[in-house]
C-alpha cells in the first residue's frame, strides 16, 4: 500500500515511524510519505489560507496549493477527514486496507476549499470521514487514527493473526475482558474459569463476557448483531444478565 498524506504540519506523523506502523513501513507493506502543502505555494510567505467567500470567522483554505499538491501525488483514494464526513467504522478500516494508494487530505482553519473536494471527485474516489461527534482541529490527528487502524489489517503487520478475528468490532461485538500473571492482584481474583485449562468453558464465558458487555454498554452494536447468530446458550446468557432481546427467539 502506498499512502502520501499531504499537511502543514508534517512533524505531526513522526510517531508514525513507530510501532506497528514503523514496522509495516520496514516491512514494505506500506510506503508512506508526508508532504508539506506549503511545499505548492508560490508566495515569500508561503500562504495556504485567505478569507472566507460570505463572511463568517475564520480562513479556508486555498485551493490552489491543494489542487497542485493533489497533481503531484497522483490519482489514488483521495481521504478527507472532516467533521461532515461518514463516521469511521472497522468495516471502513477494512475497505480501506484493500485500496492500493491514499491520499489523506489533512485540512486546518475552517477547512478546505469546497471546489478542491469536487475537482478531486471528478478524478478518483473521495471519502470524506469523520472520527466521532466533536471538532477537533485539523485532519491530522484522524489521520494518525485511520492509518494505525488500516495499516494493522495489513498482511503480517500484525503478529498474531488470529487475534483480528476476535478483536471489538469485528465480529459485532465487544471483546470480553482479558487477565494475565499474577492470579491474584492486591485481593482481586482472576476469573476461575480462565484457569481451568477447559477450553471450551473459556471460550462459553468469553462469548457470554462479549454479548453482556456489548448488551450493556453499546445496546446500537447489539441492535445490529444478526439474531441468528444467536444460539440458545447466547440468548440464556442475555437473559440471565437481564438484556431482553427483541424480536423474541422462535420456538427451537
Ligand atoms: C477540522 C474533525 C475529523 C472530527 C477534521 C478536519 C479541518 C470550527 N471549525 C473547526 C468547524 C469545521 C472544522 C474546523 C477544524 N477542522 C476538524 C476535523 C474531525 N475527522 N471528527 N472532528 N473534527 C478539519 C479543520
Amino acid at each position: 500500500m502506498r499512502a502520501d498524506v499531504i499537511t502543514i504540519f508534517p512533524d505531526y506523523f513522526a510517531p508514525l515511524e513507530l510501532s506497528l506502523v514503523g514496522k509495516a513501513r520496514a516491512m514494505g507493506v506500506l510506503d508512506l510519505q508526508v508532504h508539506d502543502l506549503r511545499t505548492w505555494t508560490s508566495d515569500v510567505h508561503r500562504t495556504v489560507d485567505d478569507t472566507p467567500y460570505g463572511g463568517g470567522p475564520g480562513m479556508v483554505m486555498r485551493p490552489e496549493p491543494w489542487g497542485q499538491a493533489l497533481e503531484a501525488v497522483g490519482d489514488g483514494t483521495l481521504i478527507v477527514p472532516s467533521p461532515v464526513g461518514k463516521p469511521f467504522t472497522q468495516a471502513d478500516a477494512y475497505e480501506i486496507a484493500g485500496l492500493d494508494h491514499l491520499i489523506f487530505a489533512c485540512g486546518r482553519y475552517e477547512g478546505i476549499d469546497q471546489r478542491v473536494i469536487d475537482e478531486a471527485a471528478a478524478r478518483m474516489p473521495v471519502r470524506e470521514i469523520s472520527l466521532g461527534d466533536y471538532v477537533l482541529f485539523g485532519g491530522e490527528v484522524a489521520v494518525i487514527v485511520i492509518m494505525e487502524a488500516v495499516t494493522r489489517l495489513l498482511p503480517g503487520v500484525l503478529g498474531n493473526a488470529s487475534s483480528l478475528d476476535e478483536e471489538s468490532h469485528a465480529a459485532g461485538l465487544l471483546e470480553a475482558p482479558v487477565y494475565t500473571k499474577p492470579a491474584s492482584w492486591r485481593d482481586r481474583e482472576v476469573p476461575e474459569i480462565l484457569r481451568s485449562g477447559d477450553h471450551g468453558k473459556i471460550a462459553r464465558w468469553r462469548r457470554d463476557q462479549s454479548l453482556l458487555r456489548t448488551a450493556a454498554r453499546r445496546p446500537d452494536m447489539m441492535a445490529s448483531y444478526p439474531r441468528e447468530s444467536l444460539d440458545k446458550a447466547d440468548r440464556k446468557a442475555l437473559d440471565e444478565g437481564g438484556f431482553r432481546i427483541t424480536p423474541p427467539a422462535v420456538a427451537e
